[in-house]
């Protein structure tokens, strides 16, 4: 099938395409230089176009998800989306994996990463994969808690600790590597946590430091399209900035190299907005976005994705394990604990995020603070869905970002004092445009995962991966922003319409990528003989049914690396 887009306004910051009206063609499922006069005609007269959205950090699959959706009718009751031709579906917060599909691809998203995959419950996650329609997945295996991790970096053996994180990610079909809380979800095992990047870790005596930094250098060493993606210690603690910028601080040095991919950056801070944090109690907690931001901006290796609060009632759920408990016990609402033995555990607690709630306004003005402060090559667009607000905000977001008369309308009329008080973000007069707003949802993220070589543009050899919305690009009324984002005039996957007028069209089932590192055979064979040894000590389950067999994707997409 030939497409030509005609007389769009097109945004493509990976090419330095900045509103520069073109056509895009499109054939096979890829964006091609021209096309045949059989080509269908798509009209995006007055319409913005862009690559596809591509999320890099987002729960939508797997053991604690699903534990949210069991945990929580009361969410499910909701929001019920029900379509003709389309498979039903319900769930707010926490959507059931074809409504996240479908309100992905709405958006104009067609790649998303979830985010925590426990090793051990890799085939859930890849099984909720395979009935998530419309968009491309990926999944970052935990390592900042596992045992085997724990003990080669403690014998300070990176060599051994590289190729078990090769041979897990080929395992576990994951994509790169996730840290949580580095040695506090383990310390949580016996009812403690970490509170700092030299508190060892019970019983390992190892420090979130080493970890840290032992899994950059591991990372670098294999080459993975991604860097270290970390959820640093301390989450959502009044004071915490100083954790956060002594760990990004803690692999300076260690530099990008990618075996494939363009990614230049090797620390991933994920949902920064909740490290952001200064003060010593909710009483005197006050934003340190700015501070922050300035350590983000003169830094080559950080890049950061903010986690935006939406200010909405959502679930949280997270590896962070203590995190969810002290949670708990200060909104007194409900509490799931999980463990997974010798890699993880998690937790899972509803939050009610009002607008007129202190605490909750000066988040949502520190995620704010964050975008508008930080250089636009250097920040990524999420929510931490559904953690401080669910993706189907996105488009809300955005609309805060580029109309600071939809922020003000906010910040003055609707949102708690403290936003004023305990930020500066009443100061700040930027406004994103449609380039930026590009750079943050898609550009960016393609960048930093290693896949922009076809992902996150629309250059001659990308997948024909193509949102087009109806959008003025002067438009500064903020509700209209947000409907234009929310639902894509129309949406290309692969080639396929997908979307017409916020419809899904087509029902797609994109990619599940994963990266297959070869380490040196010796190396993998010394290092598999002591995990196979350590299978048969401690874990519950046989090493022979531990891999992810070829049957649970509806297609792979293998990221071949040799780090030989
Ligand atoms: C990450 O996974 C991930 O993370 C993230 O809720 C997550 O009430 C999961 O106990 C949070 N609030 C206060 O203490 C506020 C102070 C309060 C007071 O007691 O003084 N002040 C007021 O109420 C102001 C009153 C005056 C006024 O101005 O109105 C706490 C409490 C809280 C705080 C609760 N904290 C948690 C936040 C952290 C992490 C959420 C989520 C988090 C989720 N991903 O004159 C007048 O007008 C009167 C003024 C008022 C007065 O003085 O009375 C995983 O992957
Ligand atoms: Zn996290
Ligand atoms: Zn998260």
């Amino acid at each position: 099938m030939e497409y030509i887009i005609k007389n769009g306004i097109v945004y493509d910051p990976l090419n330095g395409v900045n509103g520069e009206k073109m056509d895009i063609c499109v054939k096979d499922g890829k964006i091609v230089e021209s096309v045949s006069d059989n080509a269908k005609i798509i009209d995006a007269s007055n319409c913005v176009v862009m690559p596809g959205g591509v999320d890099s950090h987002s729960h939508l699959a797997g053991a604690k998800v699903n534990v949210g959706r069991i945990f929580r009718p009361e969410d499910s009751v909701k929001d019920i989306y029900a379509k003709k031709g389309l498979r039903t579906g319900t769930g707010f917060s926490v959507p059931s994996t074809y409504k996240t599909g479908y309100q992905y691809s709405e958006m104009g998203y067609t790649m998303v990463v979830e985010a925590a995959m426990p090793p051990l419950i890799a085939r859930h996650t890849h099984e909720e994969f395979i009935e998530t329609p419309q968009i491309d997945k990926a999944a970052m295996p935990l390592f900042g808690n596992n045992w085997m991790v724990m003990e080669y970096l403690k014998e300070g053996d990176i060599k051994a600790c590289a190729a078990y994180v090769a041979w897990l990610l080929k395992a576990t079909r994951g994509f790169a590597i996730k840290i949580v809380n580095p040695g506090g979800t383990e310390a949580w095992g016996w009812g403690k946590n970490v509170h700092s990047l030299d508190d060892p870790v019970p019983y390992f005596d190892i420090t979130p430091r080493e970890i840290v930094r032992g899994l950059a250098e591991v990372n670098e060493m294999l080459g993975l399209p991604h860097s270290i993606h970390v959820h640093p210690n301390n989450l959502g603690h009044p004071g915490n900035w100083e954790t956060t910028l002594e760990t990004m601080k803690c692999v300076e040095g260690i530099e990008a190299k990618p075996r494939v991919g363009e990614r230049e950056t090797s620390y991933y801070n994920t949902h920064c907005q909740f490290h952001s944090y200064g003060g010593t109690s909710w009483k005197d907690f006050e934003s340190k976005a700015i501070e922050i931001a300035e350590y983000v901006n003169k830094s080559k290796h950080v890049v950061i994705d903010v986690g935006q609060i939406t200010l909405d009632e959502t679930t949280t759920m997270t590896a962070d394990g203590p995190m969810e408990y002290d949670l708990h016990m200060t909104n007194g609402l409900k509490w799931a604990n999980c463990d997974v033995e010798l890699e993880t555990g998690s937790g899972v607690v509803p939050f009610i995020y009002s607008p007129k709630g202190p605490v909750y306004a000066v988040q949502w003005a520190i995620g704010l603070e964050l975008f508008l402060h930080t250089n636009t090559d250097k920040v990524l667009l999420t929510t931490d869905h559904p953690n401080a607000g669910p993706f189907i905000r996105y488009p809300r977001v955005i609309a805060w970002l580029m109309s600071k008369k939809y922020r003000d309308e906010w910040l003055y009329n609707k949102v708690h004092k403290w936003a004023q008080q305990r930020s500066h973000v009443a100061d700040a007069d930027k406004e994103y445009d449609l380039y930026e707003i590009a750079k943050i949802t898609r550009a960016n993220q393609a960048k930093v995962l290693g896949l922009s070589e076809t992902k996150g543009h629309l250059g001659v050899g990308a997948e024909a991966d193509i949102a087009i919305y109806a959008i003025d690009p002067e438009e500064k009324d903020g509700k209209k922003i947000e409907k234009a984002f929310r639902y894509a005039k129309y949406v290309l996957k692969g080639g396929d319409v997908v979307v017409k007028d916020g419809n899904i069209v087509k029902q797609i089932f994109g990619d599940t990528i994963y990266v297959d590192v070869q380490v040196g055979e010796d190396l993998m064979n010394e290092v598999l003989k002591d995990v196979e040894e350590k299978f048969r000590r401690y874990y519950s389950v046989n090493i022979d049914n531990y891999p992810v067999s070829d049957k649970y994707a509806n297609s792979w997409r293998v990221i071949k690396i040799d780090a030989t």
